[in-house]
């Protein structure tokens, strides 16, 4: 492995994985190390990415394994092992088979890279994160979980779909857990600055706020699994936040400590990432409706860590 880059584990070689491998070497973030437990997948995988590197223009490193070793000292460790959604489950149906999974990952992490940014993908994501932070006893700026990003993305793309403008000129914020009850902040969604309401009927931005919602569940009802374009998209956003230190501000799975009133666990808040991984957490002013709909979806996430025994 080559000195002077970062290293990047994903562990999962699954759909998404294999997609941030891709974008890994597109944008040349670091060497990677894809690791899974079929063999062949990551070898495989890795050796298709490798021979794509020429015309991509890319110098980096792959390596696919079965085991842990080749991730020894990774800057960056992202976890996508673990079952996907079928039709007709919900993320937390994926519980119990999940966390034995991170509960592994967690302890080769702790062991080979104690000094990483572990972004967790894996669901149920709120307490999957969680059962990361536990598991590894790493600092709460170095453990996160992807999910808002990729649920505000969703939510630009319908808005910009809907009024015909550019994607990049509309911000928005999805926060709360990663379920149905997710919560669009319609307050800080804007066009160029230019309040929502300005361009869109409140019939219209209801529908918008309930498509997003259930936009994982529209990709699996029509693929028969989840998504991983988007997502594997939303992740190499955070990768590249925290490797370039851009100190951007997304909405992800942090773990709260008084924020928005809630102690100990993790929840889709604005933070901001940079070199120091989660920087800080970033209060909006919520008004009432808003601070309960973040308390019903956090009543869900809740819920869910309850029945994770570690
Ligand atoms: O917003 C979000 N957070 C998400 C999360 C958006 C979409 C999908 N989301 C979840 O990500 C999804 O519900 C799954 O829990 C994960 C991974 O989704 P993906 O689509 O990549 O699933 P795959 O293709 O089944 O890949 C998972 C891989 C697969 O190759 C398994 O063999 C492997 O994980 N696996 C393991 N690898 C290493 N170590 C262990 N223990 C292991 N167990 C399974």
């Amino acid at each position: 492995m080559a000195l002077g880059r970062k290293k990047i584990s994903l562990i999962g070689a699954g759909a998404i994985g294999g997609t941030l491998a891709h974008l890994c070497a597109l944008k040349e973030l670091g060497d990677v190390v894809l690791v899974d437990i079929v063999e062949g997948v990551p070898q495989g995988k890795s050796l298709d990415l490798l021979a794509a590197r020429p015309i991509d223009g890319s110098d980096i490193h792959i390596t696919g394994v079965n085991d842990y070793a080749a991730t020894r000292g990774s800057d960056v460790v992202i976890v996508t092992a673990g079952l996907p959604r079928r039709p007709g489950m919900s993320r937390d149906d994926l519980v119990d088979k999940n966390k034995g999974i991170m509960k592994g990952i967690a302890e080769q992490v702790r062991e080979l890279s104690p000094d990483a940014f572990v972004i967790v993908v894996t669901n149920p994501l709120d307490a999957m994160v969680y059962v990361m932070k536990r598991v590894s006893g790493f600092p709460k700026n170095r453990v996160v979980g992807m999910a808002g990003v990729l649920d505000t993305s969703r939510f630009r793309s319908f808005v910009s779909n809907e009024i015909g403008i550019s994607v990049q000129d509309i911000t928005a914020m999805v926060l709360g857990g990663h379920g149905d009850d997710m919560v669009p902040m319609l307050r800080f969604c804007t066009v160029a600055g230019v309040p929502l309401e300005h361009f869109l009927s409140q019939e219209k931005i209801d529908a918008i706020v309930k498509r997003t919602q259930m936009a994982g569940g529209e990709v699996v009802g029509l693929l028969k699994t989840s998504a991983w374009v988007s997502p594997a998209a939303s992740v190499i956003d955070m990768a590249e936040a925290y490797l370039r230190d851009k100190k951007r501000v997304m909405a992800c799975a942090a773990y709260l400590e008084g924020e928005y009133g809630i102690d100990g666990y993790y929840l889709g808040v604005p933070i901001v990432i940079g070199a120091g991984g989660v920087e800080r957490v970033v209060e909006l002013p919520l008004n009432e409706a808003e601070k309960s709909a973040l308390q019903t979806s956090f009543a869900r996430v809740k819920d869910v860590v309850a029945s994770v025994q570690l």
